[in-house]
This record gives structure tokens, C-alpha cells and sequence, in this order.
């Protein structure tokens, strides 16, 4: 009873907006920045009950809009394992974020505790790390969260400052673990394993390509500064350059900037010219979760080449599967690992195609990082990415098991055999890659590890296969929630008929693919379209856009 008074006097405090419908969509609730306090106190005291729910284990509160305008904020919450909050809870978030009045708030709140036996009033008190990234609405959201859970009796807010997306996670899969979770131990897990990858690199590589210098668009957000906290540590053999890095006068945030600019667009982010043409360039996004790379082409009419998530997720595979071979020559069981790649519509066919010849298993899910890590977890190394960048790779317990020994062995017998150092190598990049969500900063350093170990330039890279033509449109509707979706978001349930004109339309194109989906991060119908020529995907797209709207 106190405790329903003490959430409908805090409650009252944060009234809903008028005319305010919330979602918690593919990346929890998103919107104008000024009209979230609700919503983030509501999503406050749900993290709240998540982790009473979770034994009180910490969760984590996350106040980001990533790659939306810098007026956007949004905020979502990640699970004790540090991935993203079970889908489970999404309807009661919604529900949450949606009520009325602070009196529907409070009911529906109780209910749900009911329903799902979250006791209160525990001994143990339960932990809520909050982050926020560089936002200028952040530091009041930020403020109405911590209202939120000191409105839930035995909840602790500890905030940890302006973070990337991937580093809150990170932390709150740490502290559960009982292990180190602050900032500075992130930096050195990523920089020693880094590091000793390096080490790892084979003596004489049989090309000799790499050139150390990088050039990295920040998108004027939290990413660009904390990959200038974290060069510090980083070894030479590894020269970044920071641009776009948020400071004073380099300009604003994902305007004409960052990973998703660079890859929907596939143009030249500001900051760059064609005076950087040939360079080896990565572009994170605004929360340092997406990372693509590009180079400037400088040739006519043609403006990057964009080494895009799915190059990312090849490169990866490619490596991963090339040091398990080592590890089976050697007769090793781990090398008999079940590995996997996860993808979504938005693949390029192309990507999808050198996978599988490469003999990987692909699987395919909706889009949304929840779905895709999932998926990967259920093999012994998943390997995930969205084709705007987002992705990470996935080890299993039992897989990193089979691998320690052989560590051991290689310790006491260096330099060790082929299937140990294959092993040692594997190990690392378990160390380096963030196992809780997709994270553009250790994505950027196993991408040079790996770069620099098969002694490739970004062109080598690139041509592992040619992307085929591609276009992404939006097209605003008066209503978004009326088309639904099946087959990984493939085939137009709702409304009836629509398929059947995409259908048509995609017939008159060689090699045309084409599907379309409500966003979950903003008010559009996307449409994706894929053919023979850059021309005829053009074409395409605008075609089904017209069916569309
Ligand atoms: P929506 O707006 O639902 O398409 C976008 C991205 C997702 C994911 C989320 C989260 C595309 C086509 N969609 O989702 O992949 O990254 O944002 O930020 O890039
Ligand atoms: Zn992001």
C-alpha cells in the first residue's frame, strides 16, 4: 500500500503528454526529445520491476536515440544477461507508457506484478545502471529515469554516465557476472585482447597490404570520443584518425554524418572530402553501436565504395571459419564448432550468396538486434549483422570450454602448433567482441586485427563480392501499424493485395527482390528493392513506394 502511493504521487509528476501514443519498437520507445519524461520515468520503473523480477540482478536503462536526429531521444532497457529487454515484457511496457493517467499507470503496474509475482520489499536491493549518450535532452531524462526507479522501494539507480549504447550493456552483462564493469575495464578488455591478437598475427603474411591508418567518422556523437579515450591504450601498428568527434564547431549530431548517413545514402559524410580518396574510412553511428567502413573513390559521378555490415559479417566468418579449420586439421573437437551466420531481409543477396558458398549456414530473422542475437545464440560461434552495421559474434559456453585448455597448453609451449595459436586467436576474439549487443569500437578493432592478419587493404576487402545494385526509400503513411508482415518480414500480410502488386512489379525486373516493412524506430513504411542495375532497382523501389503510399 505504501508502495502504490509512493508510484502515484512520483507518477503525477511525469503526466503523459496529450495525443503521445507510444511503442517499445525495434529499439524501445523513440521520439521528440521534449515529450519522453513520461515515458522515461514509466520505463524507469519498469527496469525497475525487471529486475525484481530477475532476482535482482542489475538491468540497465539506456536513454539514446542512436542514429535519429539530435532533437530524437528514445530509451530501452537491457536484461541482466545484457542483451535487450525479452520481448515478453513488451506488451506490458506498452501498456505502461500508454496510460492515461497516473492512476491507470499505478493500476496497470500492479496488475502486471500480480500476474507476474514480482515481489517487492526484497533484502537484496535491486541495481539499475543508467547511461545516456550526448544528447542535449539526455541529462533531463536522464533525471526523470532516476525519479522512476526511486519511485520502486528497493530499487538503486547507479548512474554511469554518458556511455555508448554497447558499453551499458556491456556492463550490465559484467556486473551480473560479478566481474569488473567499469568504464576503464572495458577499455583495457578491449585494448589487451586487441593486442594480443596483434601478436597473433601470422610473421610474413603472404600479401602485404594493410596500411595502419584509419580514418573514423564519430557522426558528432559519444563514440568518436570514447575511441580517443581508448587509443591511448591501443598499441602502435594502429594509427586512427578521429573525425566528427562531437567536439565544439565540428558540427551536429548524425547530421549529414555517421554510419547509417553513410550507408543509406552511400555518400560522402561531412568532415571528409575526396582529398581523403583511397583511405581506409569506418563511420559509427550516434550511440557507437553501427559501424561501416567506406572509401572515397574520387572517380566520376561515383562517390564510395561502402564496405557495409554484411562485409563486416563475411570477413568475420571468413576468419572464424578459417581458424577452426586449423583447430580441426589439428584434430581438435572445437573445430567441428557449429557456426552460423544470421541475417535479414535488408542483406544484400550478394553477401547471402558468398556465405553460402562459403559453406556457412545463413539463417534469417526480422529486423531488430533482439531477434538476430537470439537467433545467433543458438549456435557454438553465431556470427550477426544487419547490413547498416549492427552486429557482433556470439560464442557459446561449451564452444569457449573446448578452446581453454588448448590456451593453457599453448602458454606452457609457445610458440605452440597451428591449431593452438588458431585456438589462442579464437579465444581473443571472445575477449574482444562484445558479447552482449552489436559494438562499433571492438567491431572496428577485430576488423584491423583481422585486416591486418590477412595483410588486406579495404579493397581486398571489398571484393570478397560485388554488392548488387540496391535502394531504400521511406514513404510516410497516415497510418504505419496497418501493414503487417510474415517470412522475416518478406511477404505483406496486411493490407490484402499489396503483395500481390509487389509481386507484379518485382516480375518485370531481372533479378529483382523486393519487400517492404513498418519501421519500428519511425513513422514510415520502408521499402527495400534489390536488382540488375542500379537504375532498375531505382526503379523498383519508387514503384512499390507508389503501391505504398
Ligand atoms: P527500423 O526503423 O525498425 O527499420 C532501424 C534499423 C534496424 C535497427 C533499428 C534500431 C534499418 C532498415 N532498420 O529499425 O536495423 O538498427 O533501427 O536502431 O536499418
Ligand atoms: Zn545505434
Amino acid at each position: 500500500e505504501q508502495q502504490r502511493a509512493i508510484l502515484l504521487r512520483c507518477a503525477s509528476g511525469f503526466p503523459l503528454p496529450p495525443g503521445v501514443k507510444m511503442s517499445y519498437g525495434t529499439a524501445g520507445f523513440r521520439a521528440e526529445g521534449m515529450t519522453l519524461a513520461s515515458t522515461v520515468f514509466r520505463t524507469g520503473v519498469l527496469a525497475a520491476l525487471r529486475s525484481l523480477k530477475m532476482g535482482s540482478a542489475a538491468v540497465g536503462l539506456m536513454i539514446t536515440a542512436s542514429h535519429n536526429a539530435v532533437g530524437d531521444n528514445g530509451v530501452k532497457v537491457a536484461d541482466p544477461s545484457g542483451s535487450m529487454m525479452t520481448q515478453l515484457w513488451e506488451p506490458f511496457a506498452d501498456a505502461l507508457a500508454g496510460a492515461p493517467t497516473a492512476e491507470d499507470f499505478v493500476r496497470v503496474v500492479f496488475e502486471f506484478v500480480d500476474e507476474e509475482k514480482i515481489p517487492f520489499g526484497v533484502a537484496r536491493p535491486s541495481e539499475i545502471l543508467l547511461g545516456r549518450d550526448t544528447r542535449p535532452s539526455g541529462e533531463a531524462l536522464l533525471e526523470a529515469a532516476k525519479q522512476g526507479i526511486a519511485a520502486v522501494v528497493g530499487a538503486v539507480a547507479i548512474d554511469m554516465g554518458i556511455l555508448t549504447t554497447p558499453q551499458l550493456h556491456w556492463m550490465v552483462r559484467r556486473r551480473n557476472e560479478g566481474r569488473g564493469a567499469s568504464e576503464d575495464e572495458y577499455f583495457r578488455q578491449l585494448s589487451d585482447s586487441f593486442r594480443r591478437l596483434m601478436d597473433l598475427s601470422p610473421e610474413g603474411t603472404l600479401r602485404n597490404a594493410y596500411d595502419p591508418s584509419v580514418w573514423v567518422d564519430g557522426a558528432n556523437g559519444v563514440g568518436g570520443e570514447k575511441l580517443g579515450e581508448l587509443m591511448k591504450l591501443l598499441p602502435a601498428g594502429l594509427a586512427v584518425h578521429v573525425r566528427n568527434s562531437g567536439k565544439d564547431g565540428e558540427g551536429i549530431l548524425n547530421d549529414g554524418v555517421g554510419a547509417d548517413f553513410v550507408q543509406k545514402e552511400k555518400a560522402i559524410p561531412h568532415g571528409f572530402s575526396t582529398s581523403d580518396a583511397g583511405r581506409r574510412c569506418a563511420s559509427l553511428d550516434g550511440d557507437a553501436d553501427r559501424l561501416v567502413y567506406f572509401r572515397i573513390t574520387g572517380e566520376e559521378g561515383r562517390k564510395i565504395d561502402l564496405t557495409d555490415g554484411d562485409k563486416i559479417l563475411s570477413l568475420f566468418s571468413l576468419f572464424i571459419k578459417e581458424q577452426l579449420a586449423k583447430l580441426e586439421e589439428g584434430g581438435e573437437p572445437a573445430g567441428r564448432a557449429r557456426l552460423g551466420a544470421v541475417q535479414t531481409a535488408y542483406a544484400n543477396g550478394a553477401s547471402t550468396e558468398f556465405l553460402r558458398r562459403m559453406g556457412m549456414e545463413v539463417a534469417f530473422t526480422p529486423t531488430g538486434v533482439k531477434h538476430l542475437h537470439e537467433k545467433a545464440s543458438e549456435y557454438d560461434v553465431g556470427i550477426y549483422f544487419e547490413a547498416n552495421g549492427h552486429g557482433t559474434v556470439l560464442f557459446s559456453d561449451k564452444f569457449l570450454r573446448e578452446l581453454e585448455p588448448l590456451n593453457a597448453e599453448l602458454a606452457t609451449n609457445h610458440p605452440g602448433s597451428e591449431s593452438q595459436k588458431a585456438a589462442l586467436r579464437l579465444w581473443e576474439v571472445s575477449q574482444l567482441i562484445n558479447q552482449a549487443v552489436g559494438d562499433a569500437l571492438s567491431g572496428f578493432l577485430l576488423v584491423e586485427a583481422i585486416l591486418r592478419h590477412k595483410g588486406w587493404s579495404i579493397e581486398d576487402w571489398n571484393s570478397l563480392y560485388q554488392d548488387l545494385p540496391s535502394r531504400q526509400l521511406k514513404v510516410k503513411v497516415a497510418d504505419r501499424s496497418v501493414v503487417t508482415t510474415a517470412n522475416a518480414e518478406t511477404q505483406v500480410v496486411n493490407p490484402p493485395g499489396l503483395q500481390e502488386a509487389i509481386d507484379a512489379e518485382t516480375a518485370k525486373y531481372p533479378n529483382g527482390r523486393c519487400f517492404i516493412r513498418p519501421s519500428g524506430t519511425e513513422d514510415v513504411v520502408r521499402v527495400y528493392a534489390e536488382a540488375a542495375t542500379q537504375e532498375a532497382a531505382d526503379g523498383l523501389a519508387r514503384a512499390v513506394a507508389l503501391e505504398v503510399g
